[in-house]
């Protein structure tokens, strides 16, 4: 596959500080970026100006500093909603993260809408994030859960959504891409049953918006969700695209400042579509940035930032195949899946796998992936996990097939009894 436009990822790296880190007298080899990506300085220097120039609140002063900080924050949200193809900005609500954004749909959609008989649909390899939240509506509502199950290689099984639509679905809620095992899911397909069904839509987008091209009216989603700070900005801003029906009619999750329109001591009456579901101060600085994020994936084009990966994945599945003992999880098709790489060596807990590796400089992740449930589904105790991003070199998956040969060596040594060299 030629991309469209392919990466400079040696040029891309320089924008990024803490790519020339040492870890343990080695350079920093990052594949933990689905758990967060790393940060350009061009959301660093869009933070920082933000806080050395022009901090202050926004909505509400009529001075110099507090108009420059919402036209700042506004601007943000213009960039965020056009990133995933939102053509109205008000149908972007600011959040946390994409946690935040999901329970908001869980508390002001669901807990109003839903009764006992509903079903609200997910699939087995979700976050925990997009289940538990589904767990309490259903605890308080008196819905159910069902779920649509997966094939051995870890894709839906599109006959189990089809049997999980019948009678009584209001809402599907999955994933664009799996955190656990990098499956690409067919999401417009589910969207379009789902619709077909009368069931609205969420996409958990959390692993798609930083990796695939996103466009939400392609994707027919009622509502998305995602975080900055797993696509280049930073922690602790995530968002909620809405479709502008529904965010209308959706209870205000927070009450509080900045989300009424006019308050008695008995009552009060809401602000327009955002604002309604923005109690408090927001998180501006974290909004600037993650528009600073945006621009700067905008710039590479998300076409060619997807193409890297998935070639970058390839690569390395294939180096990673040759590793004596190792299991891949996931779809062995390499289109199928995102920059993810689920793994376990024989007789090696993923720990350990993670531990070794962070000894030669390379970080990666070893757990459940906050997805236990898959994890007892694939009667493992985890996965070590490789993710990449749009920065990371073939020279760093060779980096981490040589860190893992180290560890087959650690544990043969162990395993024989034998001191090591
Ligand atoms: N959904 C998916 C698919 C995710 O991968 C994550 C985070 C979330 C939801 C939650 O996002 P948050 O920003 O609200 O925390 N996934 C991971 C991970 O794989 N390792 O650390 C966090």
């Amino acid at each position: 596959m030629i991309a469209v436009k392919s990466l400079d990822v040696q040029t891309i790296r320089k924008d990024f500080p803490i790519l020339g880190r040492r870890i343990n007298g080695r350079p920093l080899v990052y594949l933990d970026n689905a758990a967060t990506s790393q940060k350009p300085v061009q959301v660093i220097d869009a933070i920082s100006a933000y806080y050395g120039l022009y901090n202050a609140n926004v909505h509400r002063g009529l001075h110099t500093l507090s108009e420059e900080a919402t036209v700042a924050f506004e601007e943000a949200r213009e960039k965020v909603a056009r990133f995933i193809g939102a053509s109205d900005p008000s149908c972007l609500v600011f959040t946390r993260n994409t946690t935040e954004s999901i329970n908001l749909v869980a508390y002001g959609w669901a807990r109003k809408n839903l009764k006992p008989g509903d079903v609200i649909v997910v699939s087995h390899l979700e976050h925990h994030s997009n289940l538990i939240p589904w767990q309490m509506v259903a605890r308080d509502t008196g819905a159910t859960v069902r779920f649509i199950l997966l094939t051995p290689e870890g894709t839906f099984d599109m006959d189990s959504l089809d049997e999980a639509l019948q009678d009584g679905a209001r809402l599907v809620s999955v994933s664009q891409m799996s955190n656990a095992l990098g499956t690409i899911n067919p999401v417009e397909e589910v969207a379009r049953r789902a619709h077909e069904a009368g069931a609205l839509v969420l996409v958990d987008g959390a692993q798609g918006a930083p990796h695939l091209k996103t466009d939400i009216r392609a994707m027919g989603c009622d509502f998305y969700a995602f975080s900055a700070h797993k696509m280049c900005g930073p922690t602790g801003i995530g968002a909620l695209y809405g479709h502008p029906a529904l965010l209308e009619s959706m209870e205000p999750f927070l009450g509080g400042g900045d989300m009424i329109s006019h308050v008695w001591f008995d009552r009060a009456t809401w602000n327009e579509v955002p604002y309604k579901f923005e109690a408090g101060t927001p998180d501006i600085a974290g909004a600037i940035g993650f528009g600073a994020a945006v621009d700067y994936l905008n710039a590479l084009d998300m076409e060619a930032v997807c193409d890297h990966e998935q070639e970058l994945t390839a690569y390395a599945v294939n180096a990673l195949s040759e590793v004596e003992g190792i299991r891949i999880y996931g779809p062995k098709d390499t289109r199928l899946r995102g920059g993810v790489i689920s793994f376990n060596l024989e007789g090696v807990h993923p720990h350990d796998v993670s531990q070794i590796l962070d000894s030669e400089g390379v970080a990666i992740r070893a757990g459940h992936h906050c997805c236990e449930p898959l994890m007892r589904l694939m009667e493992v105790p985890g996965t070590a996990r490789a993710s990449f991003y749009l920065y990371n070199t073939y020279e760093e998956s060779d980096a981490l097939v040589q860190a893992l040969h180290s560890v087959r060596k650690v544990f043969h040594h162990v395993a024989s009894g034998r001191p090591l060299p």
